[in-house]
């Protein structure tokens, strides 16, 4: 009895091994992939993998790089722009002389009413002329930029203008940086009124260099 059972075991597993060779022919005999198939996989697929990281670590420097570079030549050209517009404003270059570079610049305060009460805002005092109280109220106020070497790592243009909001003459806003990582900001006087100013910015990996020259007095009253 026993025995019978174990050959018909046998009879249907055979018959189903015939049975799945007719349907999918080889498919009894397909095997796995070899240990060197998969080690060559593995590798290949590193590779790919590396060299992407690569590529997209490149892009992505390249991208950072440039974003830094836009914003330090926007930086020095608002500083640029910045000194020329007040310069221009202004009448007279005080610290100065013909063909001496200098890495500050100050400058008069400008002849300007900006809260409108029909009094320009240099004269201090309010009475008669334009800083024409030399030793007492109506003083020359300054407008200056110079720079801020406090970090090695990073120095600063700033500038600093007169604060009309206050009742006390040679009141100072405070100071503004006009841009960082500056190299070198050189300024020189080419005649009584032409300013020339050189200005480079330096982080590392960019560079920027501007040059630009301005009038002063253009717009004296
Ligand atoms: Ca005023
Ligand atoms: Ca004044
Ligand atoms: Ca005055």
């Amino acid at each position: 009895m026993m025995t019978d059972f174990f050959q018909t075991l046998r009879f249907s597993k055979t018959n189903k091994l015939n049975l799945a060779e007719r349907v999918w022919p080889g498919a009894l005999h397909t095997h796995g992939f070899t240990l060197v198939e998969l080690v060559v996989a593995v590798t290949i697929l590193g590779i790919m993998v590396t060299s992407l990281q690569l590529v997209l670590g490149q892009s992505l420097r390249v991208h950072r790089e440039t974003r830094e570079r836009i914003k330090m030549v926007n930086q020095a050209r608002f500083a640029m722009d910045r000194m020329a517009m007040l310069i221009n404003e202004t009448g007279k270059i005080l610290n100065l002389t013909i063909q001496v570079p200098a890495s500050s610049l100050i400058i008069e305060e400008r002849t300007m009413d900006t809260d409108s009460n029909d009094i320009i805002d240099a004269n201090n005092d309010g009475i008669g002329g334009i800083n024409d109280d030399p030793e007492g109220a109506d003083k020359v106020d300054e407008i200056k930029f110079h720079l801020d070497d406090s970090d090695a790592n990073n120095k600063k243009l700033v500038e600093i203008l007169p604060d009309y909001s206050t009742p006390y003459p040679h009141a100072l806003l405070e100071s503004r940086v006009l841009c960082e990582y500056v190299d070198e900001f050189t300024c020189t006087l080419e005649s009584a009124t032409l300013v020339k100013i050189k200005l480079i910015l330096k982080d590392g990996i960019n560079l920027v260099q501007l040059n630009t020259r301005a009038i002063a007095g253009k717009m004296r009253v």
